[in-house]
């Protein structure tokens, strides 16, 4: 890609980032992920965003954090929407979830959801750490605003969602992965007989087509099982041992595993104790190979069932991007997906990661996470190739990011066969990462 085609989709970039910016009346601020679809403030999305940022904007970058945390409950949980303004585009609002009604844990204000999503904000709180001046005084004086929210993020997960102590975390909702639709989680949600007809109105069907978004099936079961985590108060406690879905994410624990790292590097800049988030990090990696399938690809587990679930999607390669991966593991990984044409007519050495292999009987080109590309998923990849060394196969996957996005536009999906753009356009993550690789050597 030529220094112009850079030039130039950095300044796209972020100029799709001003423009979902919302400012609020407090001074504050956060970043809609897109225009009318999600109106709101999303979790992971926030940390991918405030990376973006700190690239050119720390300030931003900073608020963009701050305005997440307000929404922290005291238990830690950080939810994975927070409500600052209102909005008639988007369902479930806050109405719908009353998490402060609910649950003591959660604030007055701002209003939030009552489940969480997977945590990059500690890595995102030490790239802004690293472009302010390291070792400055006002460097060090955000990783102390910063410190003791992130530590109380993780130990939530580590207190209240590691039911087996092992690092693989449990997550109770489709919404609480990430990646809402994914067939990971056909089969559980198949079997969930739903006797209560909640009666709702879709809104996210009004600014994209329905065939791009998931079924109203499943829109069905993601409403019945939030209703579900609702009348349990949204207590812990309780969906421990009643709620119908409860599965050991190996992509949010991943990614759990990653930030914990980043949490520990900040606690030692502060001279802080790091005893027991080192006996967090020893959990994942004692643990996580018994979440491999004989094809070495890492398995979701459905803990109702105690038993794996053998779909190929991308959350299968996690623990490369949790760096626990020996350098013959890593190739192991990518030569089974090669192998059942994970990535379709190319490999995956040479291409971008679909979110399901093509090969697989529900891979669906255009349909949110049953196939189409993300820009998330490839740069966490990116990212875990970047920290072990794979410099030629890291290299691959950031001219390839790069060349989708300059070409084909910032959009928050695309699919696999001809690269189009699909999902809601000027898609703030994808404009984040942008800015992140653009800025990588
Ligand atoms: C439900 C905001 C969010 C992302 C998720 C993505 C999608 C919401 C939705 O949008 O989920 O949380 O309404 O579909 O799946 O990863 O955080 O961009």
């Amino acid at each position: 890609m030529t220094e112009k085609d850079q030039q130039e989709l950095l300044a796209t970039a972020q100029s799709v980032l001003q423009n979902n910016w919302v400012e609020l009346e407090n001074g504050t601020g956060f970043s809609k992920p897109a225009t009318r679809v999600y109106p709101y403030q999303w979790n992971w999305d926030s940390g991918f965003t405030a990376i973006g940022y700190s690239h050119f904007n720390i300030e931003r970058a900073k608020q963009e954090l701050r305005s997440l945390f307000s929404g922290q409950w005291k238990n830690g949980m950080v939810p994975h929407i927070i409500f600052h303004t209102e909005s008639l585009d988007y369902f479930p609002d806050q109405s719908f979830w009353q998490a402060n009604k609910r649950n003591s844990s959660a604030p007055e204000k701002p209003q939030t959801s009552g489940m969480t999503q997977p945590p990059v904000q500690a890595i995102a709180t030490w790239r802004i750490y690293q472009k302010m001046r390291e070792g400055s005084q006002e460097a060090e004086e955000w990783l102390r605003e910063m410190y003791s929210k992130l530590y109380k993020q993780h130990e939530y997960f580590y207190t209240k969602r590691d039911r087996n102590k092992n690092g693989i975390i449990t997550i109770y909702h489709p919404w609480e992965s990430g990646m809402d639709n994914s067939p990971r989680w056909d089969d559980i949600l198949d079997k969930i007989e739903i006797n209560t007809k909640n009666k709702y109105q879709r809104q996210d069907t009004r600014f994209v087509d329905k065939r791009f978004r998931p079924s109203d099936a499943s829109y069905n079961e993601y409403i019945f099982l939030a209703e579900k985590m609702k009348q349990a108060n949204y207590e812990d406690e309780l969906l421990k041992e009643t709620h119908p879905f409860a599965v050991e994410d190996v992509l949010l624990s991943s990614i759990l595993h990653l930030a914990t790292g980043y949490l520990e590097k900040i606690a030692m800049v502060l001279g802080e104790n790091t005893v027991e988030i080192k006996q967090w990090l020893e959990r994942l990696p004692a643990n996580i190979f018994r979440n491999q399938g004989e094809d070495r690809l890492f398995y979701d587990k459905d803990l109702r069932k105690d038993q794996l679930i053998n779909v190929k999607t991308a959350a299968c390669l996690a623990p490369i991007i949790a760096g626990v991966t020996t350098a013959s593991q890593t190739e192991e990984i990518f030569d089974t997906l090669d192998k059942s044409g994970f990535c379709g007519e190319k490999t995956c050495h040479t291409s971008l990661l679909p979110s399901v292999g093509a090969k697989e009987d529900e891979f669906s080109p255009e349909a949110y996470w049953r196939g189409p590309i993300w820009i998330n998923i490839n740069w966490l990849v990116w990212l875990g190739l970047k920290a072990a060394g794979h410099d030629e196969h890291a290299n691959i996957l950031r001219h390839n990011l790069l060349t989708l996005l300059r070409e084909h536009g910032i959009w928050e999906y695309y699919s696999p066969e001809d690269l189009s753009g699909i999902g809601a356009n000027r898609f703030t993550w994808s404009a984040a990462l942008a800015i992140d690789i653009l800025a990588s050597e």
